[in-house]
């Protein structure tokens, strides 16, 4: 069993409600009861601007599910979910589902960067993810708190509890 946590992001067709359906799929994913939730953000797109706001939020749970078994098993919410694959780098989606973590797990291969490449600088990603752990240490030994110093919120609200 593995605690893994997860990176939620969606911008099109009812951010927000994606978010919520997608975090509901995720039970099956994890072992009963150790499934938690961030509180919801609204951030500034990353990369293209042309694009409506992000609602981003980070979920932690226990898992018996291999690295590349919990992939196949985020992609398929993804797909149920009415995510289409588009060529445009970071351009809009109904869902994007990101393993952030995997225990202590450093993986590098064609299908999986574990630790996620891009989360030592989004503040979409490190915000929420010191609302579930913010004494987490990486597994390259950086601490979270230190990614926060030099992360500003960029504009970031954070959305209120429903
Ligand atoms: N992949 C490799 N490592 C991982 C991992 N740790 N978790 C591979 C999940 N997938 C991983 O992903 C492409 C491939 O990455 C997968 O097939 C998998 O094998 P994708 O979801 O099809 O593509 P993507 O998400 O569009 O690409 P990318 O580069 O991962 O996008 P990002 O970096 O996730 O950025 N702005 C705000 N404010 N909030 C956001 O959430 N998100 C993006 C997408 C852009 N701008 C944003 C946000
Ligand atoms: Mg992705």
């Amino acid at each position: 069993m593995t605690r893994v946590f997860v990176a939620l992001g969606a911008n099109l067709n009812d951010p927000e409600g994606q978010i919520r359906a997608a975090r509901q799929a995720l039970a099956a994913l994890a072992v009963p009861g150790s499934l938690r939730h961030s509180p919801l953000y609204r951030s500034r797109p990353m990369g293209p601007t042309d694009q409506p706001a992000y609602v981003n939020g980070v979920s932690a749970f226990d898992t018996r599910l291999s690295p590349h078994a919990l992939l196949d098993a985020l992609q398929a919410i993804e797909l149920a979910q009415g995510r289409e694959r588009q060529a445009e780098r970071w351009g809009p989606r109904t869902l994007d589902l990101d393993i952030l973590l995997y225990g202590e797990r450093q993986i590098e291969d064609e299908r999986l960067t574990i630790p996620h490449y891009g989360m030592k600088q989004r503040e979409f990603v490190l915000y929420p993810l010191a609302d579930l752990a913010p004494e987490l240490v990486l597994p390259c030994g950086t601490p979270l708190a230190r990614l926060l110093q030099d992360c500003p919120q960029n504009g970031m609200t954070r959305l209120p509890a429903q």
